[in-house]
């Protein structure tokens, strides 16, 4: 048996908030199918949603919500923030499942999102100083990718991007550098799929890259397909500061999963799906926003200093 597995039953790292889900297609301005998998960063001291809206006839495109507190009294645009490029045939399929930070370097944020090609969905880069004015980048790499984000600092120079390209029909975490946010190189594995374990059939990042005095903490979700349905959970695993393709630790088992109705229940069942989080740093409270069952937005906090101390007992992958 393995002596690391403790058969306590520990209190959980993740407590969902109590007004779940924070934000539906009934909150919004206009008409939407399913409002989810929300972008979370910071701007004059208010919390900023990106959120994932799907419209009446499937297509996804991204609205922004805010809030002081980043739980209550959300204002969302009356229409959609950003609509996905015609000319770039984003029209296709829509524009889906947003991720931010802020480059201290460029003075401007960067949101990395899913946007459908001819070939499939890949992954583009727009860029904001003040979520008014916004510049697209256009494709990063090419498809399938999905569920990437670029780190906000440089290393040795070099951005980093986290993304999730399909090869040979696996889907495993990969890491690419790049001088200039154009040229994507030094393409390497992060953290693949486990065989046999609750991320075995696909792996993805949840939230952007959460900098740490420990090193990057990485939410990310895992699937498992199951007799008919896919079960999106959450793990974690942490990697070295100064050189991001180092794992220092990956957590055995999922720290957040599907329980609750509204995780349960709506288009896609049995989904947690993490995609931004934002660290009160006052606090020292983590908030998680996180798509539930590809309809709503929900939270869970945990104390980051849990968190730590939670992924540092983790073992060396
Ligand atoms: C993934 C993405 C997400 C979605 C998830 C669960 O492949 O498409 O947008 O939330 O599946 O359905």
């Amino acid at each position: 048996m393995d002596e690391r597995k403790s058969f306590r039953k520990p209190s959980p790292l993740f407590q969902r908030y109590e007004k779940n889900p924070i934000l539906t297609p009934r909150d919004w301005p206009y008409p939407a199918n399913a409002v989810f998998n929300p972008a979370a960063t910071e701007l004059n001291g208010e919390t900023l949603l990106l959120v994932r809206v799907e419209d009446m006839e499937g297509f996804s495109h991204l609205t922004l919500a805010r809030s002081a507190d980043g739980k209550t009294n959300w204002q969302i645009d009356k229409q959609p923030t950003l609509a996905p490029d015609t000319s770039a045939k984003e029209r296709n399929f829509g524009i889906e499942d947003p991720r931010i930070v802020w480059l201290e370097d460029r003075q401007e944020y960067a949101i990395t999102y899913v946007s459908f090609s001819e070939g499939g969905p890949l992954v583009s880069l727009m860029l904001t100083p003040d979520f008014r004015e916004f510049y697209r980048f256009g494709a990063l790499v090419p498809p399938e990718d999905k569920d990437a984000c670029l780190f906000p600092r440089r290393f040795e120079g070099r951005y980093a991007l986290i993304h999730r390209p399909i090869i040979r029909g696996e889907a495993h975490i990969w890491l690419a550098f790049s001088p200039d946010l154009k040229h994507w190189g030094d393409h390497q594995m992060l953290l693949p799929t486990r065989s046999g374990q609750w991320d075995c059939h696909r792996v993805g990042l949840g939230t952007q890259p959460i900098e740490t005095p420990e090193g990057w903490l990485i939410i990310y979700h895992g699937v498992r397909v199951t007799a008919g349905r896919n079960i999106y959970r959450v793990g974690l695993a942490l990697l070295d500061l100064d050189n991001p393709s180092y794992i220092l630790r990956r957590s055995d088992e999922w720290v957040f999963g599907p329980s609750e109705s509204y995780e349960l229940v709506g288009d896609a069942p049995q989904v947690t799906f993490p995609t931004g989080a934002i660290l009160d740093k006052k606090t020292g409270e983590l908030r998680v926003y996180y798509g539930a069952a590809d309809t709503t937005v929900a939270l869970a906090t945990a104390r980051m200093d849990d968190v730590i101390r939670y992924i540092l007992s983790c073992p060396e992958p």
